[in-house]
């Protein structure tokens, strides 16, 4: 079993029906609703929908989930900007964490796969979501996700997310 918290984003095109396709392709455990985010790192572009998502796989470790993460944008037809690092984008597929099958967190300093993801505890857009859905979150090495989100800094960041509706409910 191998476990993985996905953030994905999107601010072009139709951003709500790029992150509708790409959840049916995770088979999530998990999906939180839907968050307007403004642009983080670059501030010369549209609003972001974020969400995030948990799913578990005995199948898959953390190459296969990232492997998935680039099909699934490659699909959204995102187009790469080298000269703009957090430019707008059609999909963004990260990983934020990953736990192999003891539960242990996977640590990477690949620049390949990078894990936990190296900004994902400055990010409110990745955490409030995944806070959401996992109400005790640990990022490794971090902490709960709850106490992160009550630094001055990312508390403001939170409050200027927008929640607007669910996208995902839990087949039955
Ligand atoms: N890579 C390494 N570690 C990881 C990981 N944990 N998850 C590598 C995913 N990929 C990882 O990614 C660059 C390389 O990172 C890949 O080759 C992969 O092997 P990329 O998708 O080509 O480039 P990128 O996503 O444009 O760059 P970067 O630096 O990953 O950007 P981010 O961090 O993804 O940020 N604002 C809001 N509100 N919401 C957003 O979702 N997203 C971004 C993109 C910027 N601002 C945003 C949002
Ligand atoms: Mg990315």
């Amino acid at each position: 079993m191998s476990r993985v918290v996905f953030s994905l984003g999107s601010n072009l095109g139709d951003r709500e029906a790029h992150l509708v396709s790409a959840i049916e392709k995770i088979d999530p455990e998990a999906v939180s609703e839907v968050y307007e985010t403004p642009p983080w790192g670059d501030d010369e572009q549209p609003t972001y929908y974020n969400i995030a998502a948990i799913a578990d796989d005995p199948d898959r470790g953390p190459e296969e989930w990232l492997q998935l993460a680039q099909r699934l944008e490659t699909e959204a037809g995102r187009i790469r900007d080298p000269q703009r690092r957090w430019g707008p984008r059609t999909l963004d597929v990260d990983l934020v964490a990953v736990w192999d099958e003891a539960g242990d967190p996977v640590l990477s300093e690949d620049a390949r796969l990078m894990l936990p993801h190296p900004l994902a505890h400055q990010r409110a857009f990745v955490l409030v979501p995944w806070h959401a859905i996992d109400a005790d979150a640990e990022l490794p090495g971090r902490g709960r996700v709850r106490e992160l989100l009550r630094d001055e800094g990312l508390a403001a960041d939170a409050r200027a997310l927008r929640r607007l509706h669910p996208i995902w409910s839990k087949p039955s």
